[in-house]
C-alpha cells in the first residue's frame, strides 16, 4: 500500500505543475535497475553507447563530437540489452501513479521516452530555464496559447542518489512569464543562479523518490561534475493526446520502438503500450524539434 494519498497527488501537480512521490521502485526490483544504470553509465561515458545527451547541447540534435555526457538515451533500446528498465517503466507502482495524474487508464498509455539523467565527468555546466515544448522567444499571448492546451502526458525524474539538480518556478505551467522571468529565460544563456529567478525553487530528491512534472512547468537544472547523478529521467502519455505530443516524443528519434526485438522483449502491457506509440509515429509526418539549441 503507498503512504501517500493517491487522490491528493493530482490536486497537487494540477496546482503546482509538479509533486514528489516516494518509493516506485520495488526493492526486489532496485538492485536490478542499480546495476542496470552502473552498465549503461559505464558504456555512455566509454563511448561504446552512442545515444547520449552530450555537454554543450541543451536539446536535441545533440553534438556527438563532444566528450563529455549529461544523459543516457533510450535505456529501453534493445541494443543496450537492460531489460529491467522496460520492467519499471511498465510496472503496477509507476503506472498506477501516471495513470492517477493523468486521469486515465492503464490501457490508455503510450510508451515514450525514457533516459537517464547523470553527472558530467568534467564539465560542470546548466540548462537554461525553458519550458520543453514553448520557445524562449514566445509572445505573451502565443505563451498563454501554448499553456492552455493540455498534452495529455506527464514526465518525472527518479532519483537513485540525492539530486538537488532541478529547480522549478511553482504555478508557471498555467500562467505565461511575468517581465522579470522573461528577462531571465529568453536567450540561451544557462543561469548563472538558479534561485534568481523570481519563484523559484530548488527540487530535492532523496533516493527513491519521484518528482512528476509537466514539462511546460518553467524549468531549468545544474549539473555538478562533481556530485553523482544517477536519475531515471522518463515521460509517459495517453492515446488521447493524439498528435499535440508528437513533436515533444519524436524529434528523439525513435524508430528504433518498431522493431520486432523490442517488442519481443516486453510483457503485454508493454506490448500494447508501444503498439500506441507506433500508431502515433505512423499518423505523423516530420516533426521538427521543439526548441532552438545553444
Ligand atoms: O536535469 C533535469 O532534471 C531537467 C532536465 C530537463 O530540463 C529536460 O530534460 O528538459
Amino acid at each position: 500500500m503507498p503512504s501517500y494519498d493517491i487522490s491528493a497527488l493530482k490536486q497537487l501537480y494540477d496546482t503546482q505543475g509538479y509533486v514528489i512521490v516516494p518509493g516506485l521502485i520495488s526493492p526486489s526490483l532496485l538492485p536490478e535497475l542499480e546495476a542496470a544504470c552502473a552498465r549503461a553509465i559505464a558504456k555512455t561515458r566509454e563511448g561504446t553507447w552512442p545515444h547520449r545527451r552530450t555537454v554543450g547541447r541543451q536539446f536535441p540534435p545533440y553534438d556527438e563530437s563532444k566528450p563529455d555526457s549529461w544523459g543516457v538515451q533510450h535505456v529501453m533500446h534493445p541494443d543496450l540489452g537492460e531489460d529491467a528498465f522496460a520492467r519499471w517503466y511498465t510496472s503496477d507502482e509507476l503506472v498506477g501513479v501516471v495513470c492517477e495524474l493523468l486521469g486515465c487508464r492503464a490501457e490508455d498509455l503510450q510508451m515514450e521516452l525514457f533516459n537517464l539523467l547523470i553527472n558530467p565527468t568534467t564539465h560542470s555546466f546548466a540548462l537554461r530555464w525553458h519550458r520543453d515544448d514553448v520557445r524562449e522567444n514566445a509572445s505573451e499571448d502565443e505563451e498563454r496559447e501554448a499553456l492552455g492546451v493540455w498534452h495529455h502526458g506527464v514526465q518525472w525524474n527518479t532519483a537513485l542518489r540525492k539530486d538537488t539538480c532541478l529547480f522549478v518556478v511553482p504555478g508557471s505551467h498555467k500562467v505565461p512569464r511575468t517581465p522579470a522571468q522573461c528577462a531571465l529565460s529568453s536567450t540561451l544563456e544557462a543561469p548563472v543562479n538558479p534561485l534568481d529567478m523570481p519563484g523559484a525553487v530548488r527540487v530535492t530528491l532523496q533516493p527513491g523518490e519521484t518528482v512528476f512534472y509537466n514539462n511546460n512547468i518553467l524549468h531549468c537544472a545544474t549539473y555538478d561534475a562533481r556530485e553523482e547523478r544517477v536519475t531515471l529521467h522518463a515521460c509517459m502519455g495517453e492515446v488521447r493526446g493524439g498528435p499535440s505530443r508528437a513533436r515533444n516524443i519524436l524529434q528523439h528519434g525513435l524508430g528504433w520502438m518498431k522493431e520486432e526485438r523490442f517488442k519481443e522483449t516486453m510483457d503485454e502491457r508493454g506490448r500494447r503500450m508501444l503498439e500506441r506509440i507506433v500508431r502515433l509515429q505512423e499518423s505523423v509526418g516530420e516533426v521538427g524539434y521543439s526548441l532552438a539549441n545553444n
